[in-house]
């Protein structure tokens, strides 16, 4: 019987250049392994924790150390000597060693890191892609991208109060053209804001991140963009937002300071719904903070049947809280990320949660990454139909891309829903 054999950690360092955890996984069939994990700028408040060091003196506090310690002595004394192809034993495990709610005690960037690393090894001990050993003959599905070629909020230095402005090509036939036209659109919206006399320096995820004259700017140029290449906005390329705006609720205000305005939540959904009537959006990720359910109540009556709203901040990827926003008929769909909840079992707990009750799910990346590409494999195996995971530049964001276009050719016969999901 093939055994876990050895699990270590160490730090390495992710796309901000802040440490991150590497967990190493060793077989005794002599597989090995291993997995990078990402991390978060614009964090929910409910997120299983990460473990940073805190000291000051290296890295500003921000060292893994002991989240690394925490995979090489409680994790790897409770794994070793199991079977590697139980993945959720091993994930029990790994939740019953920490013994918290939130993965505080050894840290959910040290437990993820070691739920990744097995699956992968299992995967490769195997002779199976991940996304076959994760999905099985069923895992069919590219998904459709959600490309942020525009940052603001928490992951530029600009002044757009939202974070995220994306492109979704949906009027296509395969992954490959999607990512061809993405890119394409990517290349000319530089040209387009560099002849405005805009900076085409970009964001933490790739896109680009001048300062706009409002936060609407931005939506103007991506159609811009769009057309100039000589596609139909909304029809072959849609657009999808994730202002993050738990980032500027303060006060019980959407505070938009780029454009002197404070709005309740119901002017802020009214906000959207003017975007919504103006420009091709399809999907609203946090549109509404996380602690703000009463006017996500409100979005969710006003726009719910027009377009996907996705809560990240809102649900963190934890199907307690999913439950909460079923029951309460709050949003239609979930961002998916992996170190939000902790292990790669309850991550598919919650899909699973989502599908039963008709909640879309987009799996995504985080702000800081890594050429950890687990997610391309993830997405596939789940058919969840969309990811979100950065601008068409940079290897980080890049990683997930190419292996998707392996992925896609190595499956042959996949299917890409591309507009189908919108109808
Ligand atoms: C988000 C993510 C990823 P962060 O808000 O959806 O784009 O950002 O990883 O900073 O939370
Ligand atoms: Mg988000």
């Amino acid at each position: 019987m093939i055994y876990i054999e050895d699990i270590f950690a160490e730090e390495v360092l992710d796309s901000r250049g802040n440490p991150t955890v590497k967990t190493t996984v060793i077989l005794s069939d002599g597989t090995q392994e291993s997995a990078i994990v990402p991390s978060g700028a614009s964090t929910g408040s409910k997120e299983a924790i990460e473990l940073r060091d805190g000291e000051k003196e290296r890295y500003f506090g921000k060292g893994v150390l002991k989240a690394c310690e925490n995979v090489d002595t409680i994790l790897a004394d409770a794994l070793v000597g199991l079977s590697p192809f139980n993945q959720a034993e091993i994930d029990a495990v790994i939740k019953e060693c920490d013994g918290t709610d939130n993965y505080a005690q050894v840290g959910a960037n040290a437990a993820l890191g070691v739920s990744m690393a097995v699956a992968r090894a299992a995967a490769s001990s195997l002779g199976m892609p991940l996304y076959k050993y994760i999905g099985g003959s069923n895992a069919m599905v590219l998904p459709s991208p959600m490309l942020n070629i525009i940052n603001g909020g928490s992951h530029a230095d600009n002044n757009v109060d939202f974070q995220e402005y994306m492109i979704m090509p949906l009027g296509f036939e395969s992954f490959e053209e999607s990512i061809r036209a993405a890119s394409e659109v990517y290349h000319t919206l530089k040209k387009l804001i560099s002849e405005d006399g805009y900076s085409t320096g970009l964001g933490d995820e790739g896109g680009f991140a001048p300062d706009f004259k409002n936060n609407v700017e931005p939506l103007e140029y991506m159609v811009k963009a769009i057309e100039k290449v000589g596609y139909k906005p909304g029809d072959e390329i849609a657009i999808a937002m994730d202002p993050a705006s738990s980032e500027f609720y303060k006060d019980g205000k959407y505070q938009l300071t780029s454009e002197g305005k404070a709005l309740s939540s119901v002017e802020m959904v009214d906000y959207y719904a003017n975007l919504v009537d103006n420009f091709p959006i399809v999907s609203i990720e946090d549109g509404l903070a996380e602690d703000d359910w009463d006017g996500w109540k409100i979005m969710s009556e006003k726009l719910g049947d027009k377009i996907q709203l996705v809560g990240d901040d809102l649900f963190v990827t934890n199907s307690k809280y999913l439950q909460e926003g079923i029951d309460k008929k709050v949003a239609n769909s979930i961002l998916i990320k992996l170190n939000q909840i902790g292990t790669v079992s309850e991550t598919m707990q919650t899909i699973r949660l989502a599908y039963r009750n008709g909640y879309t799910c987009v799996v995504s990346h985080r702000s800081g990454e890594s050429e950890d590409a687990f997610i391309a494999d993830f997405v596939v195996a789940l058919n969840t139909a969309q990811i979100k995971t950065g601008a068409p530049a940079r290897s980080e964001r890049i990683a997930k891309y190419n292996r998707l276009l392996s992925i896609e050719r190595e499956i042959g016969l996949g299917e890409y829903l591309g507009k189908e999901l919108f109808k």
